[in-house]
This record gives structure tokens, sequence and C-alpha cells, in this order.
């Protein structure tokens, strides 16, 4: 019996010695000590033993498996450092390599624009209202006093998606749909896409950005546009920035003007920027049509308002110095990292 329970353990400690992972060690633990194992074999098989030797036989059993315990126990603890240190070693972090550069992204020219704006008319209490590009006919023309066989239709020439549904050419309808929604006083700004047929070139494309303005309140007056745009253009430009109305017609508003900015170049001496003139033309405004307030359920005879409209693409070409409006779409990031 002894000799078979040192024969147990020679080839335990021989299947220790050649495991190379702790799976193979608890494989060797199962073997050996396990309920199946082969140490609980020899306790099973003392019934064959003499009862006198019994005590003696379970000593030696009792040992062998101590034995055994030890040295997996060790070589445990062993295999464990050995996988740590391996661990440690393949995630060390050399701190003297170069940096890896992180291509941070950035703000388009035309989002820059827009938030500038509308960071200012949200000081002055406006809210951002957004709508569809896709209108109805409704909104874009008919409720802005631009009837069918209008003149200012062919000038907004725009994609048709069907006889009566377009792409829309300005972003009023969105404060149309706001003035029949009949919640009085209105203060708003309306940006967006907007599109006309018109061909590529420097200034002019199929696709533009608007941000529109309207305020509908009792005892409003020019004076109170005057003042808006006057505070706006002094925000965006400069606090010398001075501002000149020239009359002008639009068929939703009356009076209507377009609004010119001392040129923030050269003060209005007049430079290269302003061709000259010291004025550079910013925007397009108006006192709401009377037609315009009744078409949306507004009594013009109690409320009156101002509206107004401005080429984002426009404010950033000026703004950032950009000469030419296609730079705008190309996406070269060599050109847009410079904002
Ligand atoms: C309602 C009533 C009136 C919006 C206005 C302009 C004048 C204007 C142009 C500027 C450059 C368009 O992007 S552009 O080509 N816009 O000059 N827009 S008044 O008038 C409104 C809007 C909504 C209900």
């Amino acid at each position: 019996m002894k000799e078979k329970l040192e024969q147990i353990k020679q080839e335990a400690l021989k299947q220790i010695e050649a495991s190379d992972a702790l799976e193979k060690l608890n494989e060797v633990r199962v073997n050996f000590l396990g309920k199946k194992g082969e140490l609980t074999a020899v306790l099973k098989s003392m019934k064959d033993v003499a009862p006198e030797d019994r005590p003696k036989v379970g000593q030696l059993v009792n040992e062998t498996r101590e034995e055994i315990e030890k040295v997996l126990e060790t070589a445990k603890t062993k295999m464990e450092r050995a996988v740590r240190e391996a661990k440690m070693k393949s995630e060390v972090i050399d701190v003297t390599l170069p940096a890896k550069k992180n291509n941070v992204g950035h703000r388009h020219p035309n989002t820059i624009a827009l938030e500038e704006v509308e960071r200012i008319f949200v000081g002055m209490g406006y809210e951002v209202v957004e709508g569809p590009e896709v209108e109805k006919d409704y909104y874009n023309f008919e409720a802005l006093n631009i009837p069918a066989d209008h003149p200012a239709k062919d000038e907004q020439d725009t994609f048709y998606v069907t006889g009566d549904i377009l792409l829309r050419t300005q972003t009023s309808p969105v404060q149309v749909r706001e003035m029949e929604k009949g919640k009085l006083p209105i203060r708003m700004i309306a940006p967006g896409r907007v599109f006309r047929s018109d061909e590529v070139d420097a200034t002019h494309s199929p696709s533009f950005h608007q941000i529109e303005g309207l305020v509908i309140d009792k005892n409003i007056t020019f004076a109170d546009l005057k003042g808006t745009l006057a505070e706006f253009a002094k925000e965006l430009f400069g606090e010398e920035t001075k501002v000149k109305f020239r009359p002008h017609h639009f068929p939703f508003t009356e009076p209507s003007a377009e609004v010119d900015v001392s040129c923030f170049k050269c003060g209005g001496k007049g430079c290269r920027f302003c061709k000259g003139s010291g004025w550079i033309e910013i925007l397009g405004c108006g006192m709401v049509h009377p037609r315009v307030l009744k078409t949306s359920g507004i009594d013009p005879e109690e409320y009156s308002g101002f509206a107004f409209g401005v080429g984002l693409e426009r404010i950033a070409l000026l703004k950032y110095e950009i000469d030419d409006m296609r730079l705008l779409y190309e996406n070269d990031i060599r050109f847009l990292k410079q904002f």
C-alpha cells in the first residue's frame, strides 16, 4: 500500500511539473484528489485492509493528499504570478513614444455664422423655429401675397415635386405656419435651407440658407424694425457699424427696404471690399403686408409687424472674407479648417 501511495504521489508530482497552464493543474487536482480520483479510490479500497492497519493507512493517504495539495498550491501561485507578470509586460506604456494626433472636427463657416446670428436674436428675446423644406405652394407663395400670376414667382423659380408641392424658396412658410397658430405676439427667427432654380456661380447656388425674422404685436412700427436691425448690425459687424435703408419692393412687406451696412473694412471711406461705395448690402426687410396678416387670420387693424430676410452664406462670405460661395459647399478640409 505504501508503495502504491508513493507511486501515486510521484506520478502526481510529475504531472504538476509538466503543467504549463492553470487548466492543466486543475486537471491534475481532479485526477488525483477529486471524487473519482486515484487517492479517493485508495480510500475506497480501505475495506480490504486489515482493521488494525486502517488508521496507519488512513494517515498515509492523508499525508500523501496534503503533500500533493501543497505542491499543487505552490505551482498554482507560481503560475498565476507568471501570467500576471507577462500581462503587465505586454501592457507596458512607453511614455516616451510620440502622442497620437486626434483630428478634432470643426464647425462649418455657415454654422459659425448661423450660431452667431441666433445668439444675437435669442439675446433680444426671439425664438428659433424650424419647418419643412418640402412645402405647399400655398405656404411658400399664396399666403405671402404671391399669387400664381405674380412676376415674383418667376424670380423665385424652384423645384416642383408635384403641381402644388415644391422645395421652399424662402423660410417664410415657417412664419406663416406660426401665424396660423394664432398665438400672439410673435418674435421669431426661422433659419434653414432653401432652394431656387439658379445656376452655380461665385454668388449663387440652387440650394442655400436663409434666416428670416418676424415680429408681430400691437403697435409695432418701422422704428422698431430700424432699431432692431441697427442693433443686429452692430453686434455682428462691430459697434461702429451704421445702417442705411433703401426703399425696395417685396410682395409680402409694405413698405419694404434693402439694408446696407457701413463697410467694416474701411469704416465707410470706400475700399476694394465695398467696391468703393463704403456700403455693403446685407438684407431685405419691411412691415408685414396687411394682406399677409389677414390671410393667416391676424387682424391688421389690431396688429402690425415687421419681417426681414438674410442669406446665411452672404453673412459667412462677408464675415470671413471668402470670395467664392462654392468654397462653402466643397468640404475641402484645407479650406474649412481656417475658420
Ligand atoms: C412673413 C412675412 C414677411 C421676409 C423677408 C426679405 C425681406 C428678403 C432675402 C434676403 C436675401 C432673401 O436670402 S435672400 O435672397 N429676403 O429680402 N425677406 S422681408 O418677409 C416675410 C416673411 C414671413 C410671414
